[in-house]
């Protein structure tokens, strides 16, 4: 084809794949109509893609999943934990094809125990895709695991595509071999010292057997993604050189196979690219969008292989200035010809996989119309690399701008930058924490080891009925300020009966903790129907950020405020810091991120100033994002960490000595940013630490984190309550670590998902755990 995706949205316009997986989970359909459902979307999204231009033999590429990518791949060579053994073959289910071997292979239900869990298993690890806001299923893998094609999904996925006849025909798609063991980790038990690469030529032995299994079934191409080629790894570029070589060379000299792609999609390759072309795969792709242009040197080795040119950002939503982009196809071609390859053998593609983005901008009609104009998701952009790749658009200059500009109002607001103009080391700076310490303590009188929780309280089906109905325009302003109220005074009423130290007020009246703040702030637009997956069935509508951004009135202030006049306890004020609303917002790409990061602080900065003269003592800024969007580059990290810890410490600091601000992280391998956490300044700051305590309490060193801590003592990501007992140990062990004064008794992420008995127990549990280790610390003096 002359030109194809990585990747497309699998979650459905409509998210018909989460509705028919929660109906199929909660037993409302059968096996048999979850199967018809899951294939009408795959047929619709065929149909849909030929009607955009996809026509032809494998200029589809079928990136369905029915969970995540990284566990399709891990399944279909047999990556499977010992601690799920008995999903494999064990109710004698036939494979999907029909060919009934059940040996071995698994069904639906065990691959939906490996990706949500069992009454007896947590389910695999979840963690982000590359500094994507995606997440996938972290493979477990021993010396022993038993490697077989223990899921024959690609090749039935290309069967079903064939029935639409042979133009039809997809290109499969798997999750590549390096970084399939790049993305695992070695499953418990493990001996010391193992790797997971240690592997890589069992592995790459059974992705050789379905690659003959595929060319068996009639398929030309074939698609292995290796991302992690764009990232910097555990081993270095040579070694990975090596292991490349080793990995898609020997799938290059298999004898019966389809042609491979190899696509390198969330940026650029370097010097990998040279070895990439030894090893004998027919096609190669590039995201030219973070990567540049690959020199005629570093295409020497081109010959007759294909490059698929990734000119088309696959995870923005701005539309692309397609005579930059034909320039820069051309003068990828001359290059191409230049080291003796076919410039004609060159195909238009996406920087990486469309599932980062909505479908269509079709439904979006209540955007404003000149901002909708500048806009493209998925179906939008596979119209791009389709015009691409005619010859109908004339190209400009290489160096021309990248998306479609944006000049209507609201995208330069001259009062918005003239006070970031008008910034100086001073706004980034408070007291000294000492200082600050003393001014919060006389202020707040907290005891030794505080409790308090994240923010968020369970929302219950009336609180989301009542936000819908407001949405909807069936309940006026005033009932939903008291539906809203009626939640918060119990949810206050509820702490203090538990006895928490610091209280919240609940968040009843948000949605998603971005899309709230987006849809206060000037700057920003939402989308009706713009879903992405977030991971598995869960999705988010990201907000779009395109302009100058400035808050119009305050935002929670009410809120907050509300709450504390309900009790003598401080009440803690609750925003999303700007790197957090960037990471998970579709951000303008024509400044720089910290730009526009600090005119998201200077409206939380705002906010803050607004929340103390409100008599709110307790501010926190969440930023769960902050390792989310740490560069894959070591080279552009500290770059990245100097603007967003300015951007966090720009919103926090024009708070008085006597505030306390605090802070929470979730998801963020807190030893890789310790030092960047440390350095937001922040005078407590929460953790998620249930999962990996003891790696925690290593890090909380007073030498390298002097500040307030809270460290998750119970995880909130599963219903079990936890024992006083349990808590009272792990609070104790972070006390002798850290001292007291300094620790706090906490959940370890916000109770939003979870229901009110369990939220009552654990929490009725938490306060007795820290009252016992209050009383030992005080016996000790
Ligand atoms: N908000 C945003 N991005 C996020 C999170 C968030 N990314 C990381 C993490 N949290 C992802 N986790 C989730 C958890 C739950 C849901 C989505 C992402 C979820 N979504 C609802 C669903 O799919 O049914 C829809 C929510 C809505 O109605 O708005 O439950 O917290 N931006
Ligand atoms: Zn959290």
């Amino acid at each position: 084809p002359a030109a194809t995706p990585v990747g497309y949205p699998r979650i459905g316009p409509d998210r018909e794949l989460k509705k028919a997986e929660e109906a199929y989970w909660s037993g409302r359909i059968d096996r048999a109509e979850f199967a018809r459902r899951t294939r009408a979307l795959r047929d619709e999204t065929r149909a849909r893609l030929a009607e955009l231009g996809l026509t032809g033999p494998a200029a589809i590429p079928e990136t369905f999943s029915l969970y995540d990518q990284v566990l399709d791949a891990a399944l279909a060579v047999g990556i499977v934990p010992d601690r799920f053994a008995d999903v494999l073959g064990a109710d004698g289910a036939s494979s999907a094809d029909g060919s009934g071997s059940a040996d071995g292979t698994i069904d639906l239900d065990g691959y939906f125990a490996l990706a949500r869990g069992t009454a007896e298993q947590p389910p695999l690890e979840m963690t982000k895709w590359f500094d994507t806001n995606y997440h996938y299923l972290v493979p477990e893998i021993g010396p022993d695991t038993d490697l077989h094609i223990a899921s024959t999904q690609v090749i039935d996925l290309f069967r079903e595509s064939l029935e639409g006849g042979a133009d039809a025909a997809a290109r499969p798609v798997l999750v590549g071999p390096l970084t399939l063991l790049l993305l695992a980790k070695a499953q418990d038990g493990a001996p010391a010292g193992f790797d997971p690469l240690d592997r890589l030529d069992d592995v790459v032995a059974v992705y050789a057997e379905l690659l003959a299994r595929l060319h068996e079934a009639g398929a030309t191409w074939v698609q292995l993604d290796e991302p992690a080629l764009a990232a910097d790894q555990r081993i270095d570029p040579q070694g990975l050189a090596a292991l490349l070589e080793r990995a898609e060379g020997r799938l290059a000299s298999a004898e019966d196979r389809p042609q491979i792609l190899v696509t390198t999609p969330y940026g650029g390759i370097g010097d990998l690219l040279p070895g990439l072309l030894a090893t004998g795969i027919e096609a190669v792709h590039l995201d030219l969008t973070r990567g540049e242009i690959p020199s005629a040197t570093q295409l020497a080795g081109v010959g007759r292989t294909v490059i698929a040119a990734g000119l088309v950002e696959g995870r923005s939503v701005w539309r692309t200035e397609l005579p930059t982009a034909a320039a820069r196809l051309a003068l990828l071609r001359e290059r191409v010809a230049e080291a003796g390859g076919d410039p004609g053998a060159v195909v238009v593609s996406t920087s990486v996989s469309l599932q980062h983005v909505p479908h269509t901008l079709e439904r979006e009609t209540d955007l404003p119309a000149d901002l909708r104009a500048t806009l493209a998701f998925a179906d939008e952009k596979i119209a791009e690399i389709v015009a691409l790749a005619g010859s109908s658009v004339a190209p400009g200059s290489v160096d021309g701008p990248r998306s479609v500009p944006r000049d209507f109002a609201g995208v330069r607001r001259n009062d918005v930058r003239e006070r970031t103009a008008g910034l100086t080391a001073a706004d980034l700076e408070r007291s000294a924490f000492e200082v600050r310490g003393a001014a919060q303590q006389s202020r707040l009188g907290l005891p030794v080891l505080p409790t308090t929780t994240i923010g968020s309280f369970p929302q219950v089906a009336g609180v989301r009925r009542a936000r819908a109905d407001h949405r909807a325009g069936r309940i006026d302003d005033a009932a939903y300020e008291k539906a809203m109220r009626e939640e918060i005074r119990c949810v206050v009423a509820l702490q203090e009966e538990l006895g928490l130290d610091v209280l919240v007020h609940g968040e009843p009246e948000r949605n998603d903790m971005v899309q709230y703040f987006a849809e206060h702030l000037d700057g920003f637009a939402t989308t009706a129907h713009g879903w992405v997956q977030s991971y598995g069935s869960r999705c988010t509508r990201p907000s779009i950020l395109f302009g100058d951004v400035s808050r119009p009135a305050p935002i929670t202030v009410g809120w907050s405020t509300f709450a504390q006049s309900l009790t003598d306890k401080p009440v803690k004020g609750m925003l999303t810091g700007p790197v957090t609303i960037l990471a998970w917002s579709f951000v303008r790409d024509d400044q720089s991120l910290g730009e526009t990061a600090d005119q998201v602080a200077l409206a939380l900065r705002d906010e803050i100033t607004d929340l103390e003269a409100a008599g709110i003592g307790i501010v926190q800024v969440d930023e769960p994002a902050l390792r989310e969007l740490l560069p894959l580059r070591a080279s552009d990290q500290d770059d990245y960490l100097r603007w967003s810890v300015d951007s966090f410490r720009l919103a926090t600091s024009g708070a008085a000595d006597a505030t306390q601000i605090h802070t929470h992280l979730c998801y963020s391998e807190f030893n890789e940013v310790v030092d960047a956490i440390d350095a937001l300044g922040a005078d407590v700051t929460s953790i998620e630490a249930a999962r990996s305590r003891g790696e925690i309490l290593e890090a909380l060193d007073p030498e390298r984190f002097s500040r307030g801590i809270g460290p998750g003592v119970w995880d909130i990501h599963s219903p079990r309550v936890p024992a006083t007992e349990e808590i009272r140990s792990q609070l104790s062990a972070a006390l002798d670590r850290v001292g007291e004064g300094r620790l706090w008794a906490n959940p370890d992420c916000g109770l939003k998902t979870r229901g009110y008995e369990e939220t009552t127990e654990s929490l009725r549990h938490l306060v007795e755990a820290a009252r016992t280790v209050r009383e030992r610390a005080a016996r000790e003096g």
